[in-house]
């Protein structure tokens, strides 16, 4: 199951995988503030890229964010085990009744920018996206999914830097929900 549809010279590419076998430069994780691992991606990325990428987690936690890491921010670490040379945590919002109102949205946009920023900064050409607060942090994934699609969009139309972004969507039903928003959103 994949999609890829070309942006400019950057391609896009929806698929459905587990994001922890990605082989591109940087493989996006999507954590809570502490950093210090959990459930869902973010579990499967601290036990398949182990312990480094904690150690270097909790590094981050002592120097720049004592308090945690906010909500839209993003930062970076090895890959440690993993294909992926780079790992970028950021932090969804939490959608408490489901809903993506106007700030969940705003905070779920800056999750993506921010990573794909920060990606920019590191010369990461390629990198891979799971669908961030769509899981434990149960926001839409509908709506969710078009904020995701259409802020790397609109990203790599303005930037030329990113050659390849992918959507690694981890179940069927995950993939036809990110294939059909991709559809209805004007390219
Ligand atoms: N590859 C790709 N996608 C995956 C994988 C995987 N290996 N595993 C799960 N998903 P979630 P959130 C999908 O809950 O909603 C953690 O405990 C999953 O099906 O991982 O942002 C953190 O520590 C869903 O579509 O992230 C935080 O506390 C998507 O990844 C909290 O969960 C996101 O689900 C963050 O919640």
């Amino acid at each position: 199951m994949e999609k890829i549809i070309n942006i400019d010279k950057a391609k896009l590419i929806l698929k459905k995988g587990d994001i922890t076998q990605e082989d591109t430069q940087a493989i996006v994780n999507a954590a809570n503030p502490t950093l210090l691992g959990g459930g869902g991606v973010d579990g499967a990325i601290h036990s398949k890229g182990g312990t480094q990428i904690l150690q270097e987690c909790k590094k981050i936690r002592e120097t720049l964010y004592p308090e945690g890491l906010p909500t839209g921010e993003a930062v970076i670490t090895t890959g440690g085990n993993l294909k992926a040379n780079y790992v970028i945590h950021t932090v969804g919002p939490i959608c408490e009744k489901g809903l993506l109102d106007k700030d969940k949205e705003n905070l779920l946009r800056k999750a993506y920018l921010n990573s794909l920023k920060l990606a920019k900064e590191k010369g990461i050409k390629t990198i891979a996206f799971p669908s961030i607060s769509t899981g434990a942090y149960r926001c839409p994934l509908n709506e969710s999914a078009k904020t995701a699609l259409k802020t790397v969009i609109e990203f790599l139309k303005k930037e030329n830097y990113i050659q390849e972004v992918r959507f690694v969507l981890f179940t069927d039903e995950i993939f036809k929900v990110y294939a059909k928003a991709l559809e209805e959103i004007d390219v």
